[in-house]
């Protein structure tokens, strides 16, 4: 293709010397180029039986739809992460081509996710469009699509990474994070029964085991762990360094996601919220019933896990009340304070940049 690659670790920096008339693209547009080459891809060169084109074409509209659209923060994060473990002179155009193609793989698991996620969580809107099994014509046979979206990542990565020493280890990373988020989609799933109210369920080990299996590992530890296997980095220490510190960062990434759920502007989130209606163990859930006195938790029965507008309200209202947003900003600096101490501490022989540029990121974020 003739995407022209930065060639260092500055994404506006020195020229490209073998093509110093074309301005350096940055990560995020290389990125979206990628998209681009990846469609005609996966949905032109692979297949080629005729018999196969309306499938092929459908694909392509799932991909479109899902796959593009969201922060890109786990995708763009796997060459920003190779730009650090790795010295310029490595970084040829192939290596970062592969970085953009395995970051392409980690959204297209995010979108597998989601579409199932947004199903199974009877959500509205995702990404400020109606979620895809909305739209007239798709409903359940979105579960397809989802599927269709978790296969491709292992032909990309076939046919871009077979060659390269680290392939199994890719292979390894994107099925064992696959079943821990699955698992982790699990114990949601279960803890939040539709209307059947049990409060004992909601504490606070149960809410931190939930969060690190169903985002924590694939949205965290994930996009580094591939770039330190395609530096060469397959040392169990060194992954579980990295470990600690992105599970934790990747918690508190869930607690925020809980408090927009409730708090955020769906305007900006992209999405509108449902954890009180689909009697989710949530973050705000699990905090205030820890603060909230014996009629409060009363009334909070009444109206948690119901559908109707007004118990809607009169849960936020609660939640007003007991100082939900006050609590969880002040939550948010200490967790923030914690993290760098924890990559001061734990980052050991990895560069720091690719912690602080994650947690950069996602503190204070609104969306
Ligand atoms: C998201 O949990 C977890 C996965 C694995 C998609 P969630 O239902 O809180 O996410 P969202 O708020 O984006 O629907
Ligand atoms: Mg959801
Ligand atoms: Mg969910
Ligand atoms: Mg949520």
């Amino acid at each position: 293709n003739n995407i022209s690659l930065a060639g260092d670790s500055t994404s506006n920096g020195t020229m490209n010397g073998t093509h110093s008339k074309k301005p350096l693209l940055s990560d995020p547009q290389l990125f979206e180029a990628q998209f681009d080459e990846l469609l005609t891809e996966m949905t032109e060169r692979d297949f080629t039986d005729p018999v196969l084109a309306d499938a092929l074409r459908r694909m392509r509209e799932v991909l479109v739809y899902n796959a593009p659209g969201g922060k890109r923060n786990r995708g763009l994060s796997v060459i920003g992460s190779l730009r650090e473990l790795l010295p310029a002179s490595k970084l040829t155009q192939d290596t970062v081509q592969r970085a953009l193609v395995v970051g392409w793989c980690i959204e297209l698991l995010q979108a597998f996710f989601l579409m199932s996620d947004d199903i199974m969580d009877s959500s509205v809107t995702r990404r400020g469009q109606p979620c895809w099994y909305k739209k007239d014509g798709i409903g359940m046979d979105a579960i397809n699509d989802a599927f269709l979206m978790e296969g491709l990542i292992y032909r990309l990565l076939r046919r871009h990474c077979r060659d390269q020493s680290y392939y199994v280890h890719l292979l390894e990373l994107f099925t064992e994070t696959s079943f821990q988020t699955e698992l982790g989609q699990t114990l949601d799933l279960i803890t939040a029964p539709p209307g059947q109210i049990d409060f004992n369920r909601f504490t606070m080990e149960r809410y931190k085991a939930i969060v690190k299996y169903k985002t924590a590992f694939y949205s965290f530890y994930l996009p580094v762990a591939a770039a330190m296997y395609m530096a060469g980095i397959t040392s169990d220490e060194e992954h579980n360094n990295a470990k600690y510190i992105l599970l934790e960062m990747g918690e508190f990434f869930q607690i925020q996601d809980d408090y927009l759920d409730c708090f955020g502007d769906p305007a900006v989130t992209g999405k509108i919220g449902t954890d009180i209606q689909d009697n989710k163990c949530s973050w705000l859930v699990v905090t205030a019933l820890e603060i909230m006195t014996a009629e409060q938790r009363a009334e909070l029965e009444t109206c948690y896990a119901r559908h109707d507008e007004a118990c809607i309200e009169k849960v936020k209202a609660l939640y007003n009340t007991l100082q939900m947003p006050t609590l969880y900003h002040k939550y948010e600096t200490e967790s923030y304070q914690r993290l760098q101490k924890l990559i001061a501490r734990h980052a050991q022989n990895l560069p720091h940049p690719i912690f602080l540029n994650f947690a950069d990121k996602i503190y204070k974020r609104d969306k």
